[in-house]
């Protein structure tokens, strides 16, 4: 059995995207690691010693350090995939990128277009919807992106339309895409969702062990 002192250290911040991703992929794997959660206008030194980039989430196994989200979900899964995550078709490579490349994009224009100064929110939310409506569309007579179990693609996008979903929740409720609705409401109200969704108090070097998985 493996020892809490050896098992990889997630640092993790409960409502970022792209570390409720990792979470989802860990969670499905089985594989334990140990949760540090890190605010981030106050980052841990050690997370930052470890990966000075200073984004969440950061895995570190050893001497191995994953810093991307997405490489930490394959690390995971690579390990093991009980739920067989990986065997997706090579679209759901490409709809990721699209996910995490221009829907992000338009999804901060969107969430936060006071910060920026020649951004219309209006124009980043259509933009957005140009990729949901491709979801929905993808969704129609079907639970997940490529049939009826979920795979890589479903649980690394679904972080991110939650953010999109929550930005104005009326006016994404209220829209013709039931497919896409019954695909959010359905992870939302599900058990992983909820243990991956667990509220976890500010880590701080010498506080007791968290124990993820
Ligand atoms: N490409 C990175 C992006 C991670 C990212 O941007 N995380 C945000 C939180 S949602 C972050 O840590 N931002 C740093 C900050 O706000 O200081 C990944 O996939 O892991």
């Amino acid at each position: 059995m493996t020892e809490i002192a050896d098992l990889p250290i997630l640092y993790s911040f409960r409502r970022c995207p792209y570390a409720m991703r990792a979470r989802l992929a860990l969670q499905s794997s089985g594989q334990k690691v140990v949760l540090r959660e890190i605010v981030l206008r106050d980052k841990a030194p050690e997370m930052l010693i470890a990966s000075p980039k200073g984004t969440v989430p950061v895995l570190v196994d050893n001497d191995i350090v994953i810093e991307q989200s997405l490489d930490v979900m394959h690390w995971a899964l690579k390990t093991s995939d009980p739920e067989n995550w990986l065997s997706m078709p090579s679209e759901g490579s490409a709809l990721i990128e699209q996910a995490d490349g221009p829907f992000k994009t338009s999804l901060d224009h969107y969430k936060y277009a006071s910060r920026y100064d020649d951004v219309d929110g209006e124009v980043a939310r259509e933009a957005a919807c140009e990729f949901l409506q491709k979801l929905n569309a993808k969704l129609d007579g079907q639970e997940y992106l490529f049939g009826d179990a979920s795979c890589l693609a479903d649980m690394a996008i679904l972080p991110f339309v939650r953010q999109f979903a929550h930005v104005d929740r009326e006016w994404f409720w209220s829209q013709d895409w039931s497919h896409l609705i019954s695909w959010l409401d359905r992870f939302l109200a599900s058990e992983r969702f909820a243990s991956i969704m667990t509220k976890y108090p500010k880590w701080v070097s010498g506080d007791p062990v968290t124990e993820f998985n």
